[in-house]
């Protein structure tokens, strides 16, 4: 009993700093990510796993022809020619489907995570 208060008196600083340690943790400080996916070879390549709603996704179109990334929920429309790039910003949760207008094997689904 006297000795652990005799520690608390003496190391006022360490109870400070593990309050300010936990605050930097806080999950409502973390930020949101960019991916950046390369469309090559009528092909959308390989989608981000782990997005969060806030995320943007850069689509980059590598490809001698124009291609879009339009999801099926009308959420977003993104149209690039040849060598062209876009950002797109995931504003719902849930799985986005996702396709481009020209091109009929172009598919996918963006799993989007609540923030
Ligand atoms: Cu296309």
């Amino acid at each position: 009993m006297m000795i652990f208060g005799s520690m608390t008196l003496r190391h006022p600083g360490l109870l400070a700093g593990a309050v300010t340690v936990a605050l930097l943790a806080s999950p409502t400080t973390a930020t949101a990510a960019n991916y950046v996916v390369t469309m090559a070879n009528m092909n959308y390549g390989r989608l981000p796993a782990g997005l969060k709603v806030g995320d943007t996704i850069t689509w980059v179109n590598q490809d001698s022809v124009p291609h879009t990334v339009t999801a099926r929920d009308k959420s977003f429309d993104l149209r690039l020619s040849p060598g062209q790039k876009g950002t797109i910003t995931l504003r719902t949760a849930g799985d986005v489907a996702i396709y481009c207008i020209f091109h009929a094997t172009m598919r996918g689904v963006l799993k989007v995570a609540a923030k």
